[in-house]
């Protein structure tokens, strides 16, 4: 390969991810440290898929979201690149032979084509996932190395704050950390997915149109009107995070479901104590929310939980596959489809389960 004549690329994928104890609100807006700590379930059927690729041919750095170039002038982006190309090491392409020496990365621009196989911004975390996989998909291709396990996850922070918690799978805490300069606001693994596999999540897309307050803003607006936010970040998470911990590790589904439900809800009355006022589940949210609670309330024991991010697409909990049959059940029943055809779009995993 002589010259400029050559390019070299990498493709990764990086899911989505559903808190469960919620992240909203920011004590540092350029380094996106949280007000308080956070938990998420990984969801590994709704992911982005990012082509990294760089050549001394390419002239600026550029990107393109599903299929449409969009400006890379975003601080979040630069700053993610920039933290990548700090700990580019040598490369050698193992197919071709071709070698990019250290010191040649801060010269070499990238091209960056990113999908995500659900809705963009309708509250399904696309932001978290894009962000992972680009922080991972530039980090192989530049051979960067993480120092400590984690440092990673506070590269894809700084491009989303829920982007941290989407380099792991399964159960994943977000610690929001004490340091001034952000090094210890990491994500780690609580446990793997196969600790509760028994644990089924159905998300029910309610609406794929764009939301109306990024998350960005939304939370700006909170953390200087709303007096609900500080308390929940005081006197209400803290404890929420180790009871959560603790559900999980234990498989305790009804202290999971209480807590999961009890958290959406106070994320959702905080958007509601903000002003302006911010709302994000729509009259199809709330009959999803009525659904699950009716059903809880008359079995005396949880069977389900649900949970919204910042939009009305619900994401619902069951125990187990015959739980969550009887929950789908129950929403055809609220929700019938338009016609048979539609009732194949309802998958469980790899497997259909009507
Ligand atoms: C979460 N959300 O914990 C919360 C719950 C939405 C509701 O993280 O400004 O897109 O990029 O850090 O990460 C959405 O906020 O916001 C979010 P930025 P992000 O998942």
């Amino acid at each position: 390969i002589e010259g400029n004549d050559w390019v070299l690329m990498k493709t990764a994928r990086a899911p989505s991810n559903i808190a469960v104890i919620k992240y909203w609100g920011k004590r540092d807006e350029n380094l996106i440290l949280p007000i308080n700590s956070s938990i998420s379930v990984t969801l590994d059927y709704l992911f982005a898929t990012t082509t990294v690729a760089v050549s001394p041919s390419f002239t600026s750095d550029r990107l393109w979201l599903n299929g449409k170039e969009v400006s890379m002038e975003s601080k979040r982006y630069k700053n993610c690149l920039q933290q990548i190309r700090s700990r580019a090491t040598d490369v050698v392409d193992e197919k071709t032979g071709l070698v990019v020496k250290k010191e040649s990365w801060k010269d070499l621009y990238v091209h960056v084509a990113s999908k995500n196989n659900f809705p963009t911004a309708a509250g399904l975390a696309s932001s978290a996932a894009g962000f992972a996989c680009l922080v991972y998909a530039l980090a192989h291709l530049m051979g960067a190395k993480e120092s400590y396990e984690g440092e990673f996850s506070t590269i894809a922070r700084l491009g989303s704050g829920s982007a941290c918690r989407s380099l792991y799978g399964g159960f994943v805490k977000w610690n929001m950390g004490k340091e001034d300069d952000g090094s210890d606001s990491i994500a780690t693994q609580i446990v793997k997915k196969d600790h509760w596999k028994d644990l089924v999540i159905i998300i029910a897309v309610v609406s794929s149109r764009q939301k109306e307050t990024s998350s960005t803003a939304g939370m700006q607006t909170s953390v200087k009107t709303s007096p609900l936010l500080q308390h929940r970040a005081q006197s209400v998470v803290p404890k929420r995070m180790v009871e959560m911990e603790e559900a999980i590790m234990k498989r305790d589904f009804a202290t999971f479901a209480k807590l999961t439900c009890a958290d959406s809800n106070q994320f959702h009355a905080t958007c509601l104590d903000t002003s302006p006022p911010i709302f994000y589940m729509n009259d199809t949210s709330r009959r999803l929310i009525g659904l699950v609670e009716k059903w809880n309330a008359s079995e005396g024991t949880p069977q389900a939980a649900y949970t919204f991010d910042a939009g009305p697409n619900a994401v619902l909990f069951a125990p187990d596959d015959k739980v969550a049959r009887s929950l789908l059940q129950r929403i055809l029943y609220l929700f019938p489809p338009a016609s048979d055809a539609d009732i194949s779009r309802y998958v469980v995993g790899d497997q259909s389960i009507m």
